[in-house]
């Protein structure tokens, strides 16, 4: 038998667990027999989901990323058996908006910055000194494959993604000798809220984007996350990019006079 580590075990910080990858990411280590604090800005959302995985094992905390200041004092406030925290799930994110760079509204452009690159930064920077002082942890960040191929009106969103890319394979280097693994997921299409998100609450714009084809879900991307963190402590999955089976690299855009 291939020795996977004791997901019992496992005490996840997870960020964005209101919904999508977070909250499914939440039921994943659960199930496995795992603990998980899980945050987010919507706190009935939070509270349903711990009375569905059961308080003894999911701890919540009502927390925007962007507040560093609360973020940190929600952190020093994780009660035992919580604050053993060994995997941090830095999740939250968003993509607001597809329009022309030129046509775009900067406020859309600084929530993603403040949230995907921000929030992201302060996550784990204030949780790191805890796991390296405990012996070690892993640092899952969530990417995109808009961090490596960019598309029309996703210039902001795809750049922090990228940011998150080179942040995750950047902080490994730092972490040479402390037992932290860091490892980037990196998807593609996937049903979720995140449409929703991003059009606004235009339902039919989001239902869209989903139409006639087979997403990936949100329970691919927790599994994913689950496996990379639960093979042995030697090895390290640095990125794992995946996609929709029907979704693939389009060609690129050339312009030409009419
Ligand atoms: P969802 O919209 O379903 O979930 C996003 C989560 O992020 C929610 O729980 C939301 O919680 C949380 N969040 C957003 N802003 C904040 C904030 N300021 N503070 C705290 N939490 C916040 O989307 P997904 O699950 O699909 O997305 C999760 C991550 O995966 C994001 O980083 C996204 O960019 C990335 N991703 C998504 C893909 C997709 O196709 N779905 C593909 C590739 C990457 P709340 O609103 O309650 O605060
Ligand atoms: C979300 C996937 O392709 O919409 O990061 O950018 S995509």
């Amino acid at each position: 038998m291939y020795p996977l580590l004791d997901p019992s075990r496992f005490v996840v910080f997870i960020t964005g667990a209101t919904s999508g990858f977070g909250a499914a990411a939440a039921r994943r280590y659960v199930a496995a027999g795992g603990k998980v604090i899980a945050t987010g800005r919507r706190e009935e959302r939070l509270l349903a989901l711990q009375e569905e995985l059961g308080a003894d094992n999911c701890h919540v905390i009502t927390l925007d990323v962007r507040d560093r200041v609360a973020l940190k004092k929600a952190i020093e406030s994780i009660p035992a058996p919580f604050d053993a925290i060994n995997i941090v799930l830095a999740n939250a994110g968003l993509a607001l908006g597809l329009q022309p760079a030129a046509e775009t509204d900067l406020d859309d452009w600084q929530t993603m910055i403040d949230t995907n690159v921000s929030g992201l930064v302060y996550t784990v920077r204030l949780l790191l000194p805890g796991m390296i002082a405990r012996g070690g942890g892993h640092v899952v960040t969530l990417g995109s494959v808009a961090g490596d191929f960019a598309y029309p009106g996703a210039s902001v969103y795809a750049a922090t993604k990228a940011f998150v890319k080179h942040f995750a394979l950047a902080i490994r280097s730092d972490l040479q000798g402390k037992n932290v693994r860091v490892t980037n997921i990196e998807p593609g299409l996937t049903e979720t809220e995140f449409s929703l998100v991003r059009f606004k609450g235009d339902e039919s714009k989001a239902d869209n984007v989903y139409a006639g084809t087979t997403p990936m879900n949100a329970e691919d991307i927790a599994e994913s996350i689950f496996w990379a963190t639960s093979l042995p402590a030697h090895v390290n999955i640095n990125r794992i990019q995946m996609m929709a089976t029907t979704q693939a690299i389009g060609p690129f855009d050339i312009y030409r006079d009419k």
